[in-house]
């Protein structure tokens, strides 16, 4: 199977866009640059729509997930939509219990602990990601030479999540389990792959250009931690969509020591946190790799002046590597200001592309 005649990648709309050129190790015409989390909180659009209305449910109603997609993309004049949804919507369409409580993340109503409570896992269906497809195809018919980008949570991030039942720091349960049962890890991290993978495909099919992996706890684990038990799953999940032939994009957080194995799941792109300069996650990668990342967050608060010397270290440190995409080292905060991040959009695509 491939991408059907008329997906943007293929009719001509989104294959040549700055987001695309970049991906995939050419010279866009501009330095294309989107944020991540750029729909959310820190947008009062975003709160107004989703007054009275759940986080999941918000991502289940193919009209309000495309208006909140859209919104930054209107705002910022960013080169990519990402499609507004979470890492545990697969969870919730295969019908496990699991919402997202305010304040807090991800919660599951019974942590997945033993070989049996894996075994239980209920299976996500196609026609469960119907309201997906919907969602995306409403995006992509609105975005017109915007590429969108597809996401899913890479199987240690959600099963993490699984394990512990909640959002946690340290990660004991998943990094228990996988030394002391690691059968069970494996089951677990398996269906946790295609579950991510099924989702992924289906926004790739419904029109999104492009997809991201994010493995945002992998930085919890030691390199041969992840190598043995979160590497095979993750290349499982992509496993599902290589076909398709999009860029595919993997991200973490902490993960200076992970990038290599990172990029060996298969991936196109890597994406790089704010703790490690482009120019050593070049270095380290071997100089061939397209890099996304890493203006640090907590920098989006600072004056000005600030800031705009740090992103210029940021374009700087990228023209190292065959091809920078830039954004931020982490999620937009919801504190932000979004007429910085406006402006940061503007300053990024008044600089030349190197090389062009
Ligand atoms: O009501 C709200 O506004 C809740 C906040 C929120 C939002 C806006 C959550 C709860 N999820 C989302 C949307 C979301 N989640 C997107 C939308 C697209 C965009 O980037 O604009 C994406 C890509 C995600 C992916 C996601 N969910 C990740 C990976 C990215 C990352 O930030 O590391 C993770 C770890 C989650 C879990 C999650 N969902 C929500 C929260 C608060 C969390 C993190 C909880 C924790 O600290 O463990």
């Amino acid at each position: 199977m491939s991408l059907s005649a008329n997906h943007p990648l293929v009719d001509g709309r989104t294959a040549n866009s700055p987001l695309v050129t970049a991906l995939r190790g050419g010279k866009p015409s501009r330095r294309p640059v989107w944020f991540m989390r750029q729909a959310g909180r820190s947008l009062p659009e975003y709160r107004k729509v989703r007054e009275g209305i759940t986080m999941l449910d918000s991502c289940l109603k193919p009209e309000l997930a495309s208006e909140i997609t859209l919104q930054p993309v209107r705002r910022h004049d960013v080169d990519a939509g990402i499609f507004f949804s979470d890492i545990v919507i697969p969870l919730k369409l295969a019908g496990v219990d699991v919402e997202i409580v305010p304040g807090v993340g991800p919660v599951l109503g019974s942590p997945v602990r033993t070989a049996a409570d894996v075994a239980k896992l209920p299976t996500l269906t196609d026609e469960a990601l119907d309201p997906i497809r919907e969602a995306v195809a409403l995006t992509v018919a609105e975005l017109g030479t915007t590429p969108l980008i597809g996401f899913a949570g890479a199987p240690f991030t959600l099963a993490a999540y699984m394990v512990e039942g909640k959002p946690s720091r340290d990660h004991l349960g998943p990094r228990t389990m996988m030394h002391a049962d690691p059968e069970t890890w494996a089951a677990l991290a398996e269906w946790t792959a295609d579950a991510s993978g099924k989702f992924l495909r289906a926004q790739l099919e419904a029109g999104a250009s492009a997809a991201q992996l994010f493995d945002s706890w992998a930085g919890s684990l030691g390199l041969a931690d992840y190598t043995k038990f979160a590497a095979p799953a993750s290349k499982r999940a992509l496993d599902h969509v290589r076909d398709l032939g999009a860029p595919l994009i993997h991200f973490g957080t902490g993960t200076s020591e992970l990038l290599v194995a990172m990029r060996d799941v298969g991936v196109d792109v890597v994406g790089v946190d704010y703790r490690l300069p482009l120019d050593e996650a070049n270095r380290r990668l071997g100089g061939n790799v397209p890099l996304q990342g890493n203006i640090d967050p907590a920098l989006l608060s600072a004056p000005w002046e600030v800031l705009e010397a740090h992103v210029r270290d940021v374009l700087a440190a990228g023209e190292s590597a065959p091809a920078h995409v830039v954004n931020l080292g982490h999620g937009v905060p919801p504190e932000t200001d979004p007429e910085v991040l406006t402006r940061l959009v503007e300053l990024i695509h008044s600089e030349p592309v190197a090389g062009a």
